[in-house]
């Protein structure tokens, strides 16, 4: 027992470095300015003090942390595993400092020092692992892992650089190197104990073990080490902190004393930086790199370091590698990680000389894969002759698993050799070639798309073969957002709002209870204070806009936002010829029912995607025209926010008043920006795609504006051919829009700069533009004279967020739990008090 003196030393010291007093968080403030930043407060830079602010938050919470890691290991708590190519993390700051609960305790702090908050806020840069959707679905599902106190570690890669920063030039899109790390990073603890080496290329081998068996062995010819970097990740009104363990690529140190031996000290270091180059950079398209062998490899580093650290875990805590898959799930976000099952079959065959039926026991039991799309070109497929050279042992370990794969089809579907080449996981063709997606649904025992609808097309369509085999195994999981982020820390205004009129913040940990909104929608008080709200963010996003690019918005017109990353699924082109409509029809006085809009765009385009790009230069292009044409002023203004990221998103979903969700239906298979416009009181303008349906369905199909084809009516027109042109030739206005971009209006009398796009439109539309143009003018339309009445428009608005509470990815992590990954919370106790 400890003697009462080391007790009330120990609480002392506790508190002098965890404190939750403003005091505490003041004094450590000035602490860390003072030690880790070297500076005092007189000639501290607004950097420096963000530093501090972070070092101060981050002390805070390691003491969850450590308990939360002690707690696990004495529990043997089941942990979730999600296997990630990138997190979309955003900033941590002002997150953390809400899921600690402190934030006003550290703003009347910073306060009392003469700092603002917000601007130290402002500060840090975010980092951008990630693309989109994918890459912020897997932040969110992080979050709310530590905030349903389910045990979990997000495997990933430390990228030096991630997502390229947007500018944009003389209205293209010009890519910057995002070089996040340069001020160092103050959120994650490097771990350079724990890493492991990854091998590449050689051969493989067979040899006798010591009870005579022979065995196969791979000999690579080089290996690269990883390096493990931990950033915790705190949950809401729970003492749980999970992991975000991220991989960085190192020289491995055998290569280093070789080079050394040999007296090649040049050699050596360059073959760091070579090593180096592994974890570098993440790739920038939202769809796979076309045979990149660099990328591969990528996958390879992430899935052999993640699965090497889970059998050293398991080995640590429970013992014998029998029960892996009854102490870890792994969740293979994509077909990204999908390697990951022919990695534990070889470190469980060669490694640990478990039996091919005990190894596939436990693969099989241990993996679970979300898919998230089903556009073709993103569905991953490697060259054979890649993976020879690159991974020769995997190779044969993904023929073995095909070799008894096919002959259980062959079993159940006698003479069908049609359906045995559809499934095989080898394409063959001119070049035969792994598909990543039927290794993951044949390695896991889960597989789930990520709305309703994709759900559904996933197993009518894509895996219509997997699931006439394995019906059990296909499931749904609707994604979800965290309130956290993208209410409370985005739009605080509207969650104090939020939190008065429901008399209690339980829906932050309970996004259900928003419901307790509903019989107030009518109350005129909370209307005008509603109002309020949604004014003074955009006030706050026009302010921000002029100083980024000069344009002026006005706050008295309709914010109508599409922000996304651009393609041309998504439709943003549908979007501009919306504009480019108003325009023409300002221009000849029909300006009867309309209602003062500004357009507002975000989004990155891939660098090597020709039309995204160009789609970028029309949105700009209009927006000169439109912003400098006093005669429009008054009613339309167009601008583009440069570099759309998760900071600047938390800019736009609070401001937004319609939300623009106008893919082709069936193409976007869930869509999470919705989610995040609509819990901020945007009504949406979309299509039956994705979650929209599901949105519509819970929010009440009176307070959504629906336009567009069906999924089905989308497949039958296919079927039957699409002809643009018909549409082009007998919609006058339709063409007449088309015709003003070629006439040069918008490009300084170059009639040919934005002909790929309208020809492409006209003659070959793959994602149906033209056949919905009228369909969506109209419900614009109705759009407008909805807004007309700011009451009703307010009501609906209310209505939108009240209900909105199943879109929580708290719902989605639990619905994971429950369904997918059988875990249940494991609580940390708070014993510091
Ligand atoms: C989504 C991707 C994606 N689907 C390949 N697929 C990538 C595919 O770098 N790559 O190779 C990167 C990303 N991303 C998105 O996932 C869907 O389009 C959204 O509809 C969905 O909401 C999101 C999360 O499920």
């Amino acid at each position: 027992m400890n003697s009462p003196d080391t007790t009330v030393q120990q609480a002392k010291r506790e508190h002098t470095r965890t404190g939750m007093s403003k005091d505490a968080f003041q004094r450590d403030l000035l602490d860390n300015l003072f030690y880790i930043q070297g500076r005092f407060r007189e000639v501290a830079t607004p950097h420096d003090l963000y530093m501090a602010a972070a070092y101060t938050t981050r002390d805070r919470l390691l003491a969850r942390w450590v308990k939360s890691a002690q707690t696990f290991k004495a529990t043997h708590a089941r942990t979730v595993c999600y296997l990630s190519a990138e997190y979309l993390l955003g900033p941590h700051l002002a997150s953390n400092l809400v899921n600690l609960g402190i934030t006003e305790t550290a703003r009347a702090a910073a306060e009392e020092l003469g700092m603002d908050m917000d601007a130290l806020i402002e500060e840090e840069e975010e980092p951008g692992l990630g693309n989109g959707g994918l890459g912020r679905l897997a932040a969110c599902f992080m979050e709310s892992l530590a905030t349903c106190q389910i045990p979990a570690i997000g495997y990933g890669i430390r990228y030096e650089f991630g997502i390229f920063k947007q500018a944009i030039e003389d209205g293209w899109q010009v890519e910057k190197g995002d070089n996040w790390l340069r001020n160092g990073n103050p959120w994650e603890i490097p771990r350079p104990k724990i890493s492991f080496a990854v091998g590449f290329g050689g051969h493989t081998e067979s040899y006798r073990d010591e009870r005579s068996q022979v065995r196969l062995r791979w000999q690579p010819a080089f290996e690269i080490r990883g390096v493990a970097y931990d950033t915790p990740i705190l949950g809401y009104g729970s003492q749980n902190v999970n992991l975000l363990r991220l991989w960085k690529a190192e020289a491995s140190e055998s290569l280093d004393l070789q080079a050394f031996n040999t007296g090649d000290y040049y050699g050596a270091v360059h073959a760091k930086i070579e090593a180096e180059t592994l974890s570098k950079v993440l790739y920038p398209n939202d769809e796979p790199e076309a045979g990149k062998e660099l990328r591969l490899k990528q996958q390879y580093f992430l899935v052999s370091c993640s699965m090497q650290d889970m059998i050293r875990l398991h080995l640590n805590t429970v013992g014998p590698l029998e029960g892996f898959a009854d102490k870890f799930t792994v969740q293979l976000n994509d077909t990204h990680p999908a390697l990951a099952v022919a990695e534990l079959m070889r470190l469980l065959l060669d490694r640990h000389a478990m039996t091919w039926e005990e190894a596939w026991g436990i693969t099989h039991k241990t993996f679970c894969y979300t898919n998230h799309t089903l556009l073709p070109e993103a569905l991953e497929t490697w060259p054979v002759s890649l993976f020879e050279r690159l991974l020769p042992r995997h190779l044969e370990i993904i023929y073995e698993i095909n070799r008894r794969f096919l002959d259980e089809v062959r079993m159940r579907f006698l003479g069908d050799e049609a359906r045995v080449r559809r499934m095989s996981l080898i394409a063959e063709g001119h070049e035969r070639r792994v598909r990543m997606a039927h290794l993951a649904v044949v390695g896991s025992h889960a597989v789930n798309g990520v709305a309703k609808l994709h759900s559904y097309l996933v197993k009518a369509m894509l895996f219509k073969d997997f699931a006439e085999l394995w019906p059990e195994r296909f499931h749904n999981v609707t994604n979800g957002v965290t309130p956290r982020r993208f209410v409370v820390v985005a739009n605080p205004r509207l969650a104090k709002l939020i939190t008065e009129t429901c008399g209690q913040d339980d829906w932050i940990r309970d996004l259900e209870q928003l419901r307790a909104l509903e019989p107030h929608v009518d109350d005129a008080g909370l209307q005008g204070r509603w109002q309020e709200v949604k004014r003074a963010a955009k006030q706050d996003l026009a302010q921000w806009m002029k100083q980024a690019t000069g344009i002026e918005l006005d706050p008295e017109s309709m914010f109508d936002v599409q922000a996304k990353r651009i393609h041309e699924y998504k439709r943003q082109h549908l979007k501009v010829l919306h504009i480019v409509r108003c325009y023409q029809r300002i221009k000849q006085g029909q300006v009867q029912g309309l209602v003062p809009r500004t357009f507002i765009f975000g989004g990155k385009a891939a660098p090597g995607y020709f039309m995204a790009k160009l789609i970028i230069k029309l949105i700009n292009a209009v927006a000169e025209v439109v912003n400098n044409d006093p005669q429009v002023n008054d009613w339309i203004r167009v601008a583009f926010m440069p570099d759309f990221n998760v900071k600047n998103g938390q800019r736009l979903y609070p401001a937004a008043e319609l939300s623009e969700q106008i893919s082709l239906a069936g193409k976007e298979a869930s869509g999470t920006g919705n989610m995040k416009f609509s819990m901020n009181g945007a009504l949406t303008i979309g299509t039956l795609d994705g979650a929209n349906i599901e949105i519509r369905e819970a929010v009440g199909p009176e307070n959504f504006f629906l336009f567009g084809l069906t999924a089905e009516e989308v497949l039958q027109r296919q079927m039957t051919g699409y002809r643009p042109w018909e549409y082009y030739q007998n919609d006058p206005e339709l063409k007449s829009d088309l015709d003003l971009i070629n006439s040069g209006l918008f490009s300084h009398g170059d009639t040919q700069l934005f002909r790929p796009l309208t020809d492409n439109l006209i003659n070959h539309d793959p994602f149906m533009v033209l056949a919905d143009y009228r369909a969506y003018l109209e419900c614009q339309e109705q759009v407008d004279r909805i807004y007309r009445d700011p009451e009703r428009w307010t009501r609906m608005s209310i209505l939108n967020v009240a209900r909105i509470g199943y879109f929580s990815s708290d719902r989605a992590i639990r619905e994971y739990a429950e369904r997918i990954w059988q875990v249940g919370p494991q609580p940390v106790l708070d014993t510091e008090h």
